[in-house]
């Protein structure tokens, strides 16, 4: 019941079971895998698909032939193992050239590298079949704010984000664009910190409809934020194109935990949110396993990250066939004859609700019985219900 299939569509990028350990304070504790190998192991771990940066797959100064020699290998694997390519992304943070920005370098030759680097990025995701397109922009923040006006930033990324949507147009890819939010790390401050600010930036753009958000865990949670309250503010706008599930403890660095271990309940209303709206995009988990981790372990981490959405999608299904819970939660809100006077405004409905005799104390006085309600979810998430 717990055994992923390729049907739940749990996705990994090539960096995620490929991180060889390497931290901010130590060296790499795990043998490097290639493509080939991580694409084979998702294979028989039961996942979907694999997403790449560009140089995941394909090293910077490799040459074309050496490229495409990459690519058949790659391709080869991914039809003996069904995988597919949901996703592709740039590398606009590793390189020394991006140290100060990439589409937000205050440099116009780093701006035009960075379009060169993603629009040939964009050729090669297009080649394996990909069809979202994200952009995180870990280096597009600052230190020191006296070196560049943020208004300077945001219109640089405005004119790089609009040049590659025209770009996706002019090849005809179809990529839907997925811009995903981050607070701080590596930069002191990131520009457009959360999938809120995304949001708003995205209606700034010359096509805004091409584009949406990728919301990840661990940068929400970076933020203090409520992760299921931003996807479902995506989700409402109709720009949750893609999701980075993993976990986070608070005031921690981006620790790209495997999905549920640090805050279980946290994972269980996200779970709850997708699958309840009917989404249908990838599970994409952008995470790693602990530093401590082997080989073996690298495994334990990617089905951990499946095992554990799956199993609270079956607490999702308990939890909407619960007759206490659903009798508790019918219990809430309520009907009023004032419901649809607010629905639209009209002289009518304006003088109703103006006249309208409501008692507050009345009101205040509605029992909220939401201790009663959380530990159901407790009872129900501790396997006691
Ligand atoms: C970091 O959370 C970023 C990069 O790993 C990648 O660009 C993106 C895609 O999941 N997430
Ligand atoms: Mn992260
Ligand atoms: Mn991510």
């Amino acid at each position: 019941m717990y055994d992923p299939t390729p049907e739940h569509r749990f996705t990994f990028g090539l960096w995620t079971v490929g991180n060889v350990g390497r931290d901010p304070f130590g060296l790499p504790t795990r043998a490097a895998l290639s493509p080939v190998e991580i694409v084979e192991m998702l294979g028989d771990l039961g996942a979907w698909g694999v997403n790449f940066h560009d140089n995941d797959l394909v090293p910077i100064d490799a040459s074309w032939s050496e490229r495409e020699a990459i690519v058949r290998a790659f391709r080869g694997a991914l039809e003996r193992t069904g995988l597919c390519v949901p996703m592709a992304t740039t590398n606009l943070f590793g390189e020394p050239v991006f140290r100060d920005g990439a589409f937000t370098s205050a440099d116009p030759d780093v701006r035009a590298y960075a379009l060169q680097k993603t629009m040939r990025a964009m050729d090669l995701g297009a080649d394996v079949g990909a069809k979202t397109y994200v952009f995180w922009g870990g280096r597009e923040g600052a230190e020191v704010d006296a070196a560049k006006s943020p208004v300077d930033a945001l219109k640089w990324m405005r004119e790089c984000m609009n040049f590659l949507c025209r770009y996706n147009d002019d090849r005809g890819y179809g990529f839907r664009f997925a811009l995903e939010a981050k607070p701080n790390e590596p930069r002191a401050d990131i520009y457009l910190p959360t999938t809120g600010a995304m949001l708003a930036f995205i209606e700034t753009l010359d096509t805004p409809e091409m584009v949406g958000v990728n919301p990840e865990v661990a940068h929400e949670h970076m933020a203090g934020l409520n992760f299921t309250h931003a996807i479902a503010q995506a989700w409402d706008a109709g720009k949750l194109f893609h999701i980075d599930l993993n976990d986070q403890q608070p005031g921690r660095f981006d620790q790209d935990l495997r999905f549920g271990s640090a805050n279980p309940k946290a994972a269980f209303y996200v779970v709850k949110f997708l699958e309840d709206v009917g989404y249908d995009g990838p599970r994409h988990f952008d995470a790693h396993c602990y530093r401590s981790e082997d080989a073996a372990g690298v495994r334990d981490f990617a089905a951990g990250c499946m095992r554990t959405y799956l199993i609270l999608a079956d607490k999702a299904r308990r939890f909407r066939a619960d007759a206490e819970i659903q009798a508790l939660l019918a219990g809430l809100g309520g009907d009023s004859a004032l419901t649809p006077v607010m629905a639209a405004y009209s002289t009518e409905s304006r003088d109703t609700i103006l006249g309208a005799k409501i008692d507050r104390h009345a009101l205040a006085q509605k029992q909220l019985p939401y201790e009663r309600l959380d530990q159901l979810v407790i009872d129900l998430l501790l396997g006691v219900r």
